[in-house]
């Protein structure tokens, strides 16, 4: 049975003061397990509508789930989007705070600035680089509203694929000068390394992965513009930090990104 207007709104209403307070909220699909995915798009898409309704812009779109060792934790086939909105945007020189947060990871990504708006169903990662204005070196927060970050995909859709924040490094390149799936990564915390990783993680390279998310987005006649940032998902296991950590992630031929965490 489709979710009715007022569950719909109790659903935006419940995910939106757990991420604005900072509070763990038990999952979604403990109230309505048959939830779809369909359901968990359409909810994702509200909770953004009220968010630019009270003030902020949408700025890009994540990608998540993109890596095989999380599709095969979460025992599924396939990955998700959500969007980037103008509260997320961390800078490097301010730490994030720790006391507005639940359970903070850190994840390193490889970040996309589009060159020219992007939309269809049927798009290759050729598309997508030739619409690829710049790549930089990214560090994405995930931020899971649910209690110990545990979740079903259609639940974790519904969160807007945990996303919270995200840092995106200086060292803006050409797409061209770089070879994607070969960059390496280290990420660090305080000093000691925490997880390596590569650019062929996402997907085998991250431009087939945003090929998938443009395409599944022209399904609901929505897509990429100009201007717009897009994660492309983790190269690497997410880390947790807390108060007092400091978080660098070191691409290959890309260049680094951090922050610190107050
Ligand atoms: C879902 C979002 C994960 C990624 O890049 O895989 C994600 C989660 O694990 O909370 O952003």
């Amino acid at each position: 049975m489709p979710l009715t207007k007022s569950a719909n709104l109790e659903i935006v209403d419940y995910l939106l003061s757990a991420e604005r307070e900072g509070y763990e909220v038990t999952k979604v699909t403990e109230r309505y397990p048959d939830l779809t995915i369909d359901d968990a798009y359409s909810l994702q898409k509200q909770l953004i509508e009220r968010k630019v309704q009270d003030g902020v812009k949408r700025v890009g779109v994540k990608l998540g789930l993109t890596s095989k060792a999380k599709q095969e934790m979460m025992g599924v086939h396939e990955a998700i989007y959500g969007y980037l909105t103008s509260d997320m945007l961390g800078l490097e020189w301010e730490p994030i705070v720790f006391n507005q947060l639940i359970h903070p990871k850190a994840e390193p990504e490889i970040a996309f600035l589009m060159g020219e708006d992007l939309c269809g169903t049927n798009l290759t990662e050729e598309d997508v680089l030739k619409a690829v204005k710049y790549v930089a070196p990214a560090l994405e927060i995930i931020d899971s509203r649910y209690l110990d970050f545990k979740f079903t995909l259609p639940d974790v859709v519904a969160d807007n694929c945990s996303s919270s924040r995200f840092i995106v490094g200086s060292n803006w390149i050409k797409p061209d000068q770089v070879n994607l799936a070969n960059i390496g990564m280290v990420m660090s915390k305080n000093g000691e390394v925490a997880t390596v990783g590569a650019g062929a993680a996402v997907l085998g390279h991250p431009a087939k992965a945003v090929a998938w998310a443009v395409n599944k987005l022209g399904e609901h006649k929505e897509g990429l513009k100009k201007g717009d940032i897009v994660l492309t998902g983790a190269v690497s296991e997410a880390i947790s930090f807390r108060s007092g950590d400091s978080i660098h992630a070191q691409f290959a031929d890309l260049g680094s990104v951090s922050f610190s965490c107050s």
